[in-house]
């Protein structure tokens, strides 16, 4: 996710930090880059002359603090600008009567019909009853598609093939009322591009049925084309918020970062893959820091969460938060950290391994697991509980037993120690920038 960017930006501060004290002008020439940087990831002009901005007015003749050096307070303060450009975290808004309604629109193949499936699986682990509703009548492959995900996630769909999709709706409504289903979310069609006939068919759904939320499902790989369909959707259609899908293959960045100060519209979730667990709900907060390569911890909690068992995720959140995860704990989630999700995205997650995730190909990362695996295993459980304790000759063996190289142990040894030093330090609320920037 964002991993240009994030590679840019993090060369800039790199150099900042070299130079200590700030001059007005070293300000500016970062912020110059900084400017090129969010340009190349494709955000949007006007957005980007704001934050950069913003930015020059609180960085420059900052008071200074004792706590953070000038190029870390310059850091802050991009990460704040950056929150507030994003927006607001994503709430629904489902206070109105059950069933409450949530229609899902946008272009066809931008990811409607997996979102419906996975915002359904989302609501229904927040205690809510899910209806979910098939109205793409001009298609039946659409309907049976809704149809195999719903029953892949035991989760209920309203479909007809054929028939007008106003009365549809109208129809799902009625069965949702009488099987006590809290809500109902509509999986309308999609064309190509946006047309007239569309966009009419969606007002006269919108005004029959009174949608609680009315969110556009847009392909956060079109950069500024989803941009433009997000003000061309919210004026025509009247939206509640934006769902960005592929955004885990999005390099650049550029959609989530100008859609909301544009179209005004708020992000409310983020597709991160095909699979039915993988919606995020958005938090300006950590995708900022994300796109730092800060990590995103939190984030990291909540996905243990929702693959482990309950009693498993209290006792790992226990030990990120209080910094004593070792690597005998790192050993026993491999195989359930395998269930979270790509190595990759969830590595980016993890303070200092961000930029290790993005020199790594998908299978390279894969491969990379195994050969840690391999390695934590050649260690006895002493060593693994204190990874301090091995010396030179314990790692050659340790290479030798897992088909490593000295090096490789090395480098594992390095990260662990680097992630232990940043999970303190996030415990006690006090990020060094620096340490993560490698000054
Ligand atoms: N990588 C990735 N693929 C997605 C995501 N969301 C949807 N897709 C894929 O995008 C394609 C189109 O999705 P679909 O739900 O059928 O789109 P629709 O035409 O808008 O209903 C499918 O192959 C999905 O698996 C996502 O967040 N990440
Ligand atoms: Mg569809």
């Amino acid at each position: 996710m964002f991993e240009s960017l994030t590679e840019r930006l993090q060369a800039v501060f790199k150099k900042l930090a070299r130079k200590g004290k700030l001059r007005e002008q070293d300000v500016d020439e970062a912020l110059r880059e900084v400017r090129l940087a969010l340009l190349e990831a494709d955000v949007n002009y006007q957005v980007v002359k704001d934050f950069v901005g913003r930015v020059r007015e609180r960085a420059v003749g900052v008071e200074v603090m004792k706590s953070l050096t000038p190029a870390q307070q310059v850091v802050k303060i991009v990460h704040g600008e950056l929150t507030t450009m994003l927006g607001q975290p994503g709430r629904l808004d489902l206070s109105g009567p059950s069933p409450h309604i949530i229609m899902l629109v946008g272009l066809q193949g931008s990811g409607k019909t997996t979102t419906a499936a996975k915002l359904a699986l989302q609501l229904r682990h927040e205690g809510q009853r899910p209806l979910l509703v098939a109205t793409d009548t001009r298609r039946p492959a659409a309907v049976e598609q809704l149809e195999v995900l719903g029953r892949e996630l035991e989760i209920p769909v309203y479909g007809e093939k054929g028939g007008s999709p106003v009365a549809i709706c109208a129809q799902a409504l009625e069965r949702a009322r009488k099987g006590a289903y809290s809500v109902a979310i509509l999986d309308t069609q999609g064309r190509l591009h946006i047309d007239q006939e569309l966009m009419s068919e969606l007002v006269e759904m919108k005004d029959r049925v009174s949608p609680d939320e009315v969110l556009l499902v847009a392909d956060a790989m079109t950069g500024q084309d989803a941009v433009r369909l997000a003000q061309e959707f919210h004026q025509q259609v009247g939206l509640t918020g934006l769902i960005l899908t592929k955004i885990e293959g999005d390099a650049r960045g550029g959609a989530a970062l100008s859609i909301r100060a544009v179209s005004g519209v708020p992000i409310k979730f983020l597709g991160t893959g095909e699979k039915p667990s993988a919606l995020e709900v958005f938090h300006p907060d950590r995708l900022a820091s994300r796109i730092l390569g800060m990590g995103d911890i939190l984030t990291l909690i909540e996905r243990a969460e929702a693959s482990f068992e309950e009693e498993e995720a209290r006792r790992v959140e226990e030990k990120l938060r209080t910094a004593t995860f070792d690597l005998e704990d790192f050993r026993q989630q491999l195989q359930q950290v395998k269930r979270m999700g790509p190595l990759s995205q969830l590595m980016e997650m993890i303070p200092g391994f961000a930029s290790l995730s993005r020199q790594l190909p998908q299978e390279v990362t894969d491969q990379q697991m195994k050969k840690i695996e391999a390695i934590i295993n050649s260690m006895t459980p002493e060593e693994r509980r204190n990874p301090r304790i091995i010396g030179g000759s314990r790692k050659r063996r340790i290479a030798r037993g897992s088909g490593t190289t000295v090096q490789e142990v090395n480098q594992l040894l390095g990260q662990f120690r680097q992630m232990q030093k940043l999970m303190k330090q996030l415990t006690f609320g006090r990020v060094d920038i620096s340490s993560i920037f490698g000054t």
